[in-house]
């Protein structure tokens, strides 16, 4: 549907929010026809969240998905998808062995465009990225399949801005706020019903060896004590509705357990969704080479939303 056609209906508005990570052992153990690797079986907590926010989000129609992703890493500035269509090889750098997913994707660079103009109206250095021969990154394309393995939906894809690390937390989150608050103005005028993903783990500190088989689940376990206390700190502000503080606190999950959330993903959705009051759910959660991956998702509506209901967890 075309811009103008979309805005007339009035309709524009984010359908969901999501906390969507990427380790690629999730798309190696899902064994699609796009992946050379195959696998046994693997991180079954974890794919089985995603199998939940599939269901969930089948129950909504939407025209798009928007994905920050940590592995499309850019120091100067914020850029965005701005090809129409992407056809190549993706290879994990770290992970050649699991990850080697034939993409085949499309991309609304008209949406983009407009996330890019709201943004740089708000002060934020961006960049439209025009060159047809870049490989997606496998943070962007390995949430972008498991929320939606058919591929059926068009992405808008935005890089990770390095302020967190070449400047400061403080300054990296100013930045999320304001990408954040752009994306849903975009969004609002462009008249589409967008899906938000952000692509990041919670805690992220990793093993530093492969065993013989990676999907040998019985090697899989967070790796630290204080690492499993932030997430089940942060999961659990999530779940009790309180967005504000988890993106104040957001500084110390990231020195204190290395967290992915440097890249600014979690932040920006946070920003974006306007700090919801209500709570998220959560559809699973898991340990992938020791990192802590909660699959979340944020519904704005309350006629849709379905939570469920919080025991002594
Ligand atoms: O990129 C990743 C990640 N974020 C977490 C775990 C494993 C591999 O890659
Ligand atoms: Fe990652």
């Amino acid at each position: 549907m075309t811009v103008a056609k979309a805005q007339s209906q009035g309709r524009g508005r984010i359908v969901a929010g999501c906390l969507t990570p990427h380790p690629p052992h999730l798309v190696y153990a899902d064994n699609p026809p796009e992946n050379e690797a195959r696998a046994e079986c693997g991180w079954e907590p974890v794919r089985w969240g995603y199998e939940r926010l599939r269901h969930s989000l089948s129950r909504r129609d939407y025209d798009v998905l928007i994905v920050h992703s940590p592995h499309w890493r850019t120091q100067v500035g914020h850029h965005l998808l701005g090809v129409r269509h992407f056809s190549n090889l993706s290879v994990d750098p770290i992970f050649p062995n699991l990850f080697r997913f034939k993409c085949d994707l499309d991309v609304d660079v008209e949406l983009a465009e407009m996330i890019h103009d709201e943004a740089k109206r708000k002060g934020l250095v961006t960049k439209m990225m025009r060159n047809p021969e870049y490989r997606v990154d496998y943070g962007t394309i390995a949430a972008c399949h498991m929320v939606n393995p058919k591929w059926d939906k068009p992405i808008v894809g935005i890089s990770s801005n390095g302020s967190y690390k070449y400047y400061s937390n403080d300054v990296g989150q100013a930045q999320q706020r304001a990408l954040g608050q752009a994306t849903r103005a975009a969004v609002e005028k462009s008249g589409r019903r967008a899906v938000l993903l952000a692509s990041n783990s919670i805690s992220h500190r990793h093993f530093t060896r492969e065993g013989a088989l990676p999907e040998d689940m019985s090697q899989e376990r967070i790796y630290h004590h204080g690492q499993y206390l932030w997430d089940m700190h942060a999961i659990r502000l999530m779940r009790e509705g309180r967005a504000e503080q988890l993106f104040d606190e957001m500084p110390d999950l990231i020195d204190d357990a290395t967290s992915e959330a440097d890249a600014g993903c979690l932040s920006w959705l946070l920003s974006a969704l306007d700090y919801p009051k209500y709570p998220a759910e959560l559809h699973g959660y898991g340990t992938v080479i020791g990192t802590g991956n909660a699959v979340v998702e944020w519904d704005p509506d309350p006629k849709t939303r379905q939570v469920t209901p919080r025991g002594r967890t």
